[in-house]
């Protein structure tokens, strides 16, 4: 019988399932599954789909992979948030069409829990990415609501970044501008066929004229565009697929494509170290010595230096 990794790479949507759970369970032997899907990897185009709760992402998604389906493309879908894509609230159309969708054989959809954990669910979403670009879907959608710093991590394994807004949501555009500003790629106004999409739109355009300097450190410009889209009337699903495949023109003709993953990739490995020392940590000390450890530094007894020293040769870094 073959294993897992073999499975996966021939297109068994099983296996890949399977995987995705070994993942989101941290089991220890999904690394060694990683590290052979690797080379198998870097395929696909990821794709960030982010904006404030509510904004339309659930059923821009849809639209997209419908769009995306006309045009051949084998999909993968992962919605990070517990409450994406199936209990949201996306009206109920939506959902049906979107069950309609995971039925569809080169269209292979996940969402994952957030733990809570800043580097663990960056991490995990990654290699569930990593899994289903091994398994030869292109591109890979991934949708979270942007609001804190975990989602910007998961955000940052992205190639491609649309944020959407939607019209009359104009706080939300300074709560843009605080976070997700710097990494979006392209920004999606949703729901075009309600009044005030012009000013939305006209706001974002201002945004962008203010912001020059925007990921300064890359060489090549690329002008952000704006693309508005209705999902009732079916607008601008064809232009903003004709986006991204522009932005990934873009990012490998002018090396960006290529500096961004070894940027990535710095950080990964750093991650899954620091990941492993924060679970070493976890496996030596109880929450009954964490306690007096907090008691005793709060109270001046000791310092957090000492004691992160004594923790540190404990798990034999030092
Ligand atoms: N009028 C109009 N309503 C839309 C459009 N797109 C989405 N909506 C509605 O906006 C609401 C939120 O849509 P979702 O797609 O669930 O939004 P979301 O950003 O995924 O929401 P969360 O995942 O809960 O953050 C739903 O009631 C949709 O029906 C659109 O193009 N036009
Ligand atoms: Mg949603």
């Amino acid at each position: 019988m073959k294993n897992i990794v073999e499975r996966l790479l021939q297109g068994d949507r099983r296996a890949l399932a399977r995987m995705v759970t070994l993942i989101e369970n941290e089991v220890p032997a999904v690394r060694r599954y990683l590290a052979e899907l690797h080379q198998h990897a870097g395929r696909a185009q990821i794709v960030g789909v982010t904006g404030a709760p509510g904004a339309g992402k659930s059923t821009l998604v849809t639209h997209l992979v419908r769009e995306l389906r006309r045009r051949d493309c084998k999909v993968g879908v992962v919605a990070v948030d517990p409450s994406s894509p199936f209990t949201g609230g996306a009206i109920l159309g939506d959902r049906i069409r979107m069950m309609e969708l995971s039925g569809d054989p080169n269209v292979f959809i996940r969402s994952m829990a957030n733990r809570g954990n800043l580097g663990g669910l960056a991490a995990s979403t990654r290699d569930v990415v990593r899994a289903m670009d091994a398994a030869g879907y292109d591109p890979i959608l991934v949708e979270t609501v942007g609001t804190g710093q975990a989602e910007v991590e998961v955000m940052r394994t992205a190639q491609t970044v649309m944020v959407v807004v939607a019209p009359g949501m104009g706080d939300d555009i300074q709560a843009i501008k605080a976070g997700i500003m710097e990494i979006a790629d392209i920004f999606v106004v949703s729901k075009s066929d309600k009044p005030g999409s012009n000013q939305t739109a006209a706001e974002l355009a201002m945004l962008l004229s203010l912001d020059p300097l925007r990921r300064s450190h890359e060489p090549a410009r690329w002008r952000i565009p704006i693309v508005r889209t209705s999902a009732i009337n079916n607008e601008g699903i064809e232009q903003l697929v004709e986006t991204l495949r522009k932005h990934r023109d873009y990012l490998v003709e002018s090396g960006m494509l290529a500096e961004r993953a070894q940027r990535q990739v710095r950080g990964e490995v750093e991650a899954l170290i620091l990941h492993a020392v924060i679970n070493a940590l976890k496996a030596i000390t109880s929450e009954a010595e964490w306690q007096q450890l907090v008691e005793e530094i709060t109270s001046r007894e000791r310092d957090p230096y000492s004691v992160a020293s004594e923790l540190e040769k404990r798990i034999g870094l030092l």
